[in-house]
Parts: structure tokens; sequence; C-alpha cells
């Protein structure tokens, strides 16, 4: 399925194929999809991330649709930190994703860490912009910890905050305030959001500074408007081609750290019983033929 031509990434059920293999198994997504990967940027790539609860999947949603009915093609990936078991936050992304227009794609993607972006997101995401979709739009969470991860896969980052928000501010002020190109103050229907607004503008100064209500669907076109006037810049700068190469070393480099990780796992597993234990003399030995086995079966690898 996976030589089959490029054209079929068009095809919903088999992106959904594709796109499992590469959460599973990102150096062989990879290599199989080689020739469909993009040799120039395709899509935007628009991150959104902030604290849990500030309306960024909502807003997702949103955007699907306005951006869609301009005429562009659109995909989210809804990155998470809960675990898949427990479903939490997962499921709700999902469910604030119901009744999407044709031809746009949402997939959610478990995250072990909410510091980073996972291996498995980064591919998925190369396969989307290998997809052709105008806009990606990824979820990642920025609550505790903020999520510098989007930074190294995202051409323009927009960092959602809301009213009361209390101690996520000094959070906030701590890391977010460095991350976006563009804030957004999401909830405006709420009266308390002048507030968060005026303080929001009054720390980032000379960067964009929205309200938004995305439940109300109010000002999503002037958010989508200064998207595109950050997404232009970008271009101007050539910023974006060197964020491809970035995400294309940093797939590489990940990828084979996993495999090695997992080779050595394998033959330690195998190699290492209780001998070593009565005999510690043997290890430069051990070690030698770890060395050669597990080199010999990177060769023989893909
Ligand atoms: N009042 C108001 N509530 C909103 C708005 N946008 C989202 N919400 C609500 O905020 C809650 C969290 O939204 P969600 O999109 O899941 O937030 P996320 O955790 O940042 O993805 C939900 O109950 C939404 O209905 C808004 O513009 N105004
Ligand atoms: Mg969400």
């Amino acid at each position: 399925m996976l030589s089959r031509s490029c054209a079929e990434l068009g095809d919903r059920a088999t992106l959904s194929k594709i796109l499992s293999i590469a959460e599973v198994n990102s150096l062989k997504a990879l290599i199989t999809l080689s020739n469909c990967l993009v040799r120039e940027p395709r899509s935007a790539v628009i991150g959104i991330t902030g604290p849990q609860g500030v309306g960024k999947s909502t807003m997702i949603s949103c955007l699907i649709r306005e951006l869609s009915s301009e005429g562009y093609r659109v995909a989210a990936l809804l990155v998470d930190p809960s675990s898949p078991l427990t479903g939490g936050a997962v499921l709700g992304n999902r469910l604030r994703m119901t009744d999407l227009p044709r031809d746009t794609f949402a997939r959610s993607i478990w995250a072990e860490d909410e510091r980073s972006i996972p291996l498995r997101a980064v591919t998925s995401l190369e396969v989307l912009e290998s997809a052709g979709y105008d806009f990606i739009l990824v979820e990642t969470p920025g609550a505790g910890q903020v999520n510098t991860g989007i930074l190294r896969v995202s051409d323009v980052v927009v960092v959602v905050l809301m009213p009361f928000l209390g101690d996520e501010v000094q959070v906030i002020k701590a890391g977010l305030m460095e991350i976006g190109d563009i804030y957004v103050v999401n909830k405006a229907d709420v009266p308390e959001a002048d507030l968060m607004y005026s303080y929001v503008k009054s720390l980032v100064k000379d960067k964009p500074v929205l309200k938004v209500s995305a439940l109300y669907r109010k000002n999503l076109s002037e958010l989508i408007e200064t998207i595109k006037t950050e997404l232009k810049k970008r271009d101007l700068k050539s910023a974006r081609v060197r964020k491809r190469v970035e995400r294309r070393k940093y797939l590489v480099e990940e990828s084979l750290l996993e495999l090695l990780h997992q080779l050595v796992r394998e033959e330690l597993s195998l190699a290492i019983g209780e001998e070593l234990l009565k005999n510690p003399n043997a290890l430069t030995e051990v070690l030698r033929g770890l060395k050669t086995r597990i080199a010999n079966r990177i060769v023989e690898g893909p």
C-alpha cells in the first residue's frame, strides 16, 4: 500500500493508515514515503499553544471551518500529554472536532512529555505536508512547563490565553511570552477579558494581541488575517525553508536514536546474564561483541 503513488495520500483512509505507521515506526514511514516528501514548504504550519481549558480545541475547530470555507484544505494535529488509556483531554479535543467539513482532517496524538513534541507528531506533520494540506494546525498544551517544541515545527505560533488565569500568569510571564508570534485572549465574551487583554499587551508590546471568542465565533477572521500577515513576513525571510531543514534533521536524529536504543536493549538482554556478575573481567569482551552485533544489524537494516 505504501509503495503506491503519492496521489493516494489524498485519500483519507490511506492517509490514516500511513499516519498509523508513522506513529509507531517513523523511519519506515519516511523511507517508504521519501519520494512524496516535500522539497519546499507547502503547508502553513500553525502552532496553537496555551494552558489547558483556554479554548484551543474550540478555536481550532472554528479555524478549520473558516479556512475551509475560504477554499483551503486544512488538517489539525492535536498533541496531548494525557494517556491514551485514561482518555482525558484527548477525548475532549476530539469532541470539539465533530462535524468537520469534508476535505478536512483532524487527528489526536498522545505525548508522554508535555515539554516537547514527540517524534510521532513530527513525523505525522511531515506526512500531512506531503499530502498537500494548505494549513496544518497543531495544538499543544503549554501549561506548567512551556512547550518549546512547538517552535521547532511551526511557521507561526499562536499563544492562547483567557481571563481568570490566576496562578498561570507567572508561568505565562516566564515562557509563553517569548514563544508566541501572535497572542489571543480567548473568551472575549466574558467582561473580564479586557483586563487580561491590557495585561498581555503590556507584556508583549510589539507583537499582535487579539481578543477572540471561539465559542461565539467573534474576531476569527481577524485572527486569520493576522496569521496570514505573519506568514508573509516569514516567507520573505526564508525562515520556513530553514524550519523544514531543521525538521528533517530532527526526524533523522530522533529516528536513529530510537532505533539504536531498541537494538542496544535487545542485544543487551541477550548478552548479559549471570556470568557477567560472576566474571566482571569479561566486560571488555562482552562490549566488543555487543558493538559488533549492533553495527551489523544497523548495516543490514533499512
Ligand atoms: N465563554 C467561552 N467559553 C469558551 C470559549 N472557547 C472555548 N470555551 C469553553 O472552554 C472550555 C475549554 O475549551 P477547549 O477548547 O477544550 O480548551 P483547550 O483545553 O484549550 O483545548 C470548553 O468548555 C469550551 O466550551 C469562548 O470563546 N468563550
Ligand atoms: Mg484541547
